[in-house]
């Protein structure tokens, strides 16, 4: 019996000791802050190696009394537990002393810029202050991209997941980082514009550029013009049903946006690509003829009639009106490719839509075709094509945007083989996508350079399952090259974080390329 009990003893103690042993063995963690796979890259990175251990019923404080500073600590707290199942408290900050998250805005030293944040991980304490709730919101970002994708411990009950310690300074390069969605030639419903907003702010982007009219349909609600929606709306590319969105429907999309600092920038393509609107209204055309409405993927053969008054009357009411539902400053009037408008119609109805805008306490932006007209230096120019185009601009004292489709059109395909998307301006593959350099298209400099948009156009897109193929990974890449400082950009260190994207883009679902030009983790 004795004897028994001492090696019951024995082996009792041999377990305990392997089990105390394995527990205490390091896990394996990151602990190396710039070591982390961010994108965009931010600008300053410093690591102090150490971990603060993430777990259930850890708060996140805000301060302030608006509703904003609440939604953002509650938009927080509602992503860490998608990421990683604990539970957070939003709460607002007694005690300056507090430690868990704290969320506040308070002016980064010599740092101007609105979006600035400066993320502090320290052990047991994470502060995100921001210049501004702009700037928490982008830090917000940047710390859900460092929680890891598992936990340290796998039981359930003590789940946690450790966060490298350190400090993060960033700001981004250009002030207009944005992402275009056309919805007039297939028509995408409310929740797969949230969800395309809500990659567009994962990624730091403050645009959605939303392609509201096209010759295969018209999107938006217009209650001066109702056949525009009860007519326009009614169809496709490929004769599908098509669709719009009523104008309570887009003030959602607005809001929705905005409480993610994203700006929307509505666009009514004219005076081509509008024989959807044509088709509703005879009384647009120069013949005063309508005619049938139009599902084929050929553009050019459509304009509104320059000469006529009641095509500034039109412009007129529908820049009112989508003004009226707009909290961005911007309006885009489109202007390319109006290859059935004669020239000087086409300079005489840009200025006047221009200035139709202006009326309405809007600002401008146009395809780079516009650059052509008497534009005035608030007005944007969207360099697509045309380099001398753009250059005038320029010289007009505008301020660019860069869209190349050669390098920044989602919905070229990435190889020959890809099924969706079109190839007139070039394969692109994620490579291609990242590697050029912003400031040296058509040498226009830094200075004049408002910002970048990539955009997807949409003749073969239908679902979201089409729209993540095309974006993701491209969209990461256009991110970085908008946000991060020129001298972080380098192709063979960030297909290395790409590559550690994938098991995010796994757990979100999103149907993404697997380009084999990146070794995927
Ligand atoms: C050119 S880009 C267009 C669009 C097409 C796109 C297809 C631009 C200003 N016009 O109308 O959808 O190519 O890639």
């Amino acid at each position: 019996m004795k004897n028994f009990k001492t090696i019951f003893g024995g082996i009792l103690t041999l377990i305990l000791f392997f089990t105390t042993v394995s527990c205490n063995k390091t896990p394996d963690i990151k602990s190396d802050l710039s070591n982390e796979s961010l994108i965009p890259y931010p600008v300053y990175v410093n690591a102090t190696n150490s971990v603060y251990d993430l777990r259930s019923n850890t708060y996140i404080y805000y301060t302030g009394n608006s509703k904003q500073a609440e939604f953002i600590a509650k938009y927080l707290r509602d992503r860490l537990h998608e990421l990683t199942g604990l539970q957070f408290v939003a709460k607002k900050r007694k005690n300056i002393n507090d430690k868990g998250i704290n969320l506040f805005v308070n002016k980064i030293d010599t740092i101007t810029n609105r979006e600035a944040y400066r993320l502090t991980i320290e052990d047991d304490n994470i502060r995100i202050r921001g210049n501004s709730k702009e700037g928490i919101f982008r830090g917000i970002q940047t710390l859900l991209q460092l929680i890891p994708s598992n936990s340290i411990d796998s039981s359930v009950a003590h789940k946690k997941y450790y966060v490298a310690t350190g400090r993060i300074i960033d700001y981004p390069r250009y002030a207009y980082r944005g992402a275009m969605l056309d919805v007039a030639r297939h028509f995408f419903d409310i929740d797969d514009i949230k969800q395309f907003i809500d990659y567009l702010s994962w990624y730091k982007m403050n645009r959605f550029h939303i392609h509201l009219t096209d010759d295969q349909g018209w999107r938006i609600e217009i209650k001066s013009w109702p056949n525009l929606t009860a007519h326009g709306s009614k169809t496709q590319v490929g004769g599908g049903k098509g669709g719009f969105y009523t104008q309570e429907q887009f003030k959602d999309i607005v809001e929705y946006a905005q409480k993610r600092y994203i700006t929307v920038v509505p666009e009514i393509d004219m005076p081509g690509h509008t024989n959807a609107a044509l088709s509703s209204y005879p009384e647009l055309n120069c013949n005063k003829k309508a005619p049938e409405l139009y599902s084929g993927v050929k553009v050019g053969f459509s304009t509104l009639c320059a000469h006529d008054s009641i095509t500034y009357k039109f412009i007129n009411d529908v820049v009112g009106e989508i003004a009226d539902i707009t909290s961005g400053k911007y309006i885009h009037i489109g202007g390319d490719e109006s290859h059935a408008t004669e020239h000087n119609d086409y300079l005489y109805f840009i200025n006047k839509a221009v200035s139709i805008v202006n009326k309405h306490d809007k600002l401008c932006i146009g395809w780079d075709e516009i650059a052509q007209t008497d534009i005035n230096p608030n007005t944007i120019v969207q360099y697509w094509s045309n380099a001398k185009n753009t250059k005038l601009a320029v010289t007009k004292g505008a301020k660019v945007i860069l869209s190349p489709a050669s390098v920044t059109y989602m919905d070229m395909k990435y190889t020959d083989t890809t099924k969706l998307g079109l190839t007139w301006a070039g394969l692109t593959e994620v490579d291609k996508a990242y590697n050029w350099k912003p400031d040296t298209v058509a040498n226009l400099g830094d200075k004049n350079i408002y910002g970048i948009e990539a955009a997807l156009w949409t003749e073969t897109i239908e679902t979201l399952d089409d729209i993540e193929y095309m974006i993701f990974p491209r969209i990461l890449g256009y991110s970085e090259l908008a946000w991060s400082p020129a001298k972080v950009l380098n192709w063979n260190n960030y297909k290395l974080r790409l590559a550690k994207q994938s098991k995010r883009f796994q757990s979100e679902k999103i149907n993404f390329y697997k380009s084999p030009v990146v070794d995927w983790e």
